[in-house]
């Protein structure tokens, strides 16, 4: 089998239309206005308020930068009970707010926080779950709504690979008190970099307006010790054109994770995760699998490093977990992470994206078979 001419790399950004980006941007070189809650952004809110379904959303120009607004912006200390099969930055938001992640095992088929083990690990200083919809699976968003309500805690979704999903018909950004998403090139959906907020308090839309931009009130007032995280117009720009595509993009990912799932699920040792419950509306934004090496006869790194000698650049999001990590091996881990650590062991990313062809998905499973 011969290895591909060019890199297949575990995604690439959906470009729009080059005409239509180069359109756009008219309108900001007329208006001189290129950052600062300018007229696209404006506009872009809007779009996002409708797609959303909701008023109480708030635009920064990364997720990261929105997440630590979030936690800022709700007072949330203490410890936070969170997962450690995730990207680093949803633990790094907790660490730049001086909160103490308390790191709770996921569940075997979704790879989200498994609620039956959160309740073990409240403490007096608890105050918030910081869960992650990961690869866009919702979490069990009964079951945590639930703890939270019954221990008073504030309950947060990183939803940054979650842009597209519903469930119940409600997009997933509805529920919990706060969501944020990411729209980082390397998103299903993206405004070059860029995150959001979404929340039911409708008084945080001030405080975050507030955090985002220095604190400043007016002119002369600043009212709280804020940052700079503002989206600019470039960025709301191609948010704004993406919107459109949003459908395509979803069904495009959807047809891509239908060949793996065909030619591989019964592959002996490649598992992939049950089909989403029949309320999710799903955005098959990744295509995770876990390998058994003794059933497939190779470990995932070996398969990782002999997929780069074909030129298929797989990744294994999320390995290592985070208390794994060099800067966080020092947090306490109370509680065994079985099944996060075995998942992070076995876990590959397969390449998905809007243009890749149908016959080179079909080649990666011949290799992966081979
Ligand atoms: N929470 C979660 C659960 C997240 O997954 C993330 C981000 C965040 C929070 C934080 O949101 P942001 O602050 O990023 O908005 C990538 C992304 O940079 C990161 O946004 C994402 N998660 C994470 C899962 O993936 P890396 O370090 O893997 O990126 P990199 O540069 O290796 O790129 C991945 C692949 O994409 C490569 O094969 C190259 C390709 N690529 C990348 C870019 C940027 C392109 O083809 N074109 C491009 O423009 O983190």
């Amino acid at each position: 089998m011969k290895k591909f001419k060019n890199p297949i790399l575990v995604t690439k950004p959906f470009m729009p239309p080059y005409e239509e980006f180069c359109e756009g941007l008219r309108e900001i070189w007329d208006n001189q206005w290129l950052t600062n809650n300018g007229p696209v952004l404006q506009r872009y809110r809007g779009e996002l308020k409708k797609y959303s379904a909701t008023d109480n959303i708030s635009l920064f120009n990364n997720g990261t930068l929105a997440l630590q607004i979030a936690l800022q912006g709700m007072g949330i200390s203490g410890e936070v009970i969170t997962t450690p099969f995730t990207f680093v930055a949803t633990t790094h938001a907790l660490y730049w707010n001086k909160i103490r992640p308390v790191f709770c095992d996921i569940e075997p088929d979704t790879f989200t926080l498994d609620p039956a083990k959160v309740e073990a690990l409240i403490t007096p200083w608890t105050t918030a779950i910081l869960a992650v919809h990961v690869f866009g699976r919702p979490c069990k968003l009964d079951a945590l709504a639930d703890i939270a309500k019954r221990h008073n805690l504030t309950l947060i979704y990183d939803a940054a690979h979650a842009f597209g999903v519903s469930v119940n018909g409600k997009s997933i950004g509805q529920y919990g008190d706060l969501s944020m998403f990411s729209f980082h090139a390397t998103k299903l959906y993206h405004s070059i970099e860029g995150g959001m907020l979404t929340f039911k308090d409708s008084g945080l839309n001030q405080i975050f307006s507030y955090l985002k931009n220095f604190g400043f009130k007016n002119e002369t007032e600043v009212v709280m010790p804020g940052t700079n995280a503002k989206m600019n117009e470039m960025q709301a720009l191609m948010g704004s054109i993406m919107l459109k595509y949003m459908d395509t993009l979803v069904e495009k990912r959807k047809q891509v994770y239908a060949i793996y799932q065909e030619r591989l699920a019964e592959v002996p040792g490649i598992w992939f995760s049950p089909e989403p419950e029949p309320e999710v509306t799903y955005n098959y934004a990744y295509v995770p699998i876990l390998i058994d090496e003794q059933e497939f006869g190779m470990s995932r790194d070996d398969l990782y490093a002999r997929l780069k000698e074909y030129n298929v650049f797989a990744r294994r999001y999320f390995y290592p977990l985070l208390n794994e990590f060099a800067c966080y091996r020092s947090v306490a881990v109370s509680a065994p992470l079985k099944v996060a650590k075995k998942v992070s062991e076995q876990v590959i990313t397969l390449p998905t994206y809007a243009d890749l062809e149908e016959d080179v998905v079909h080649k990666i499973c011949d290799i992966l078979e081979k």
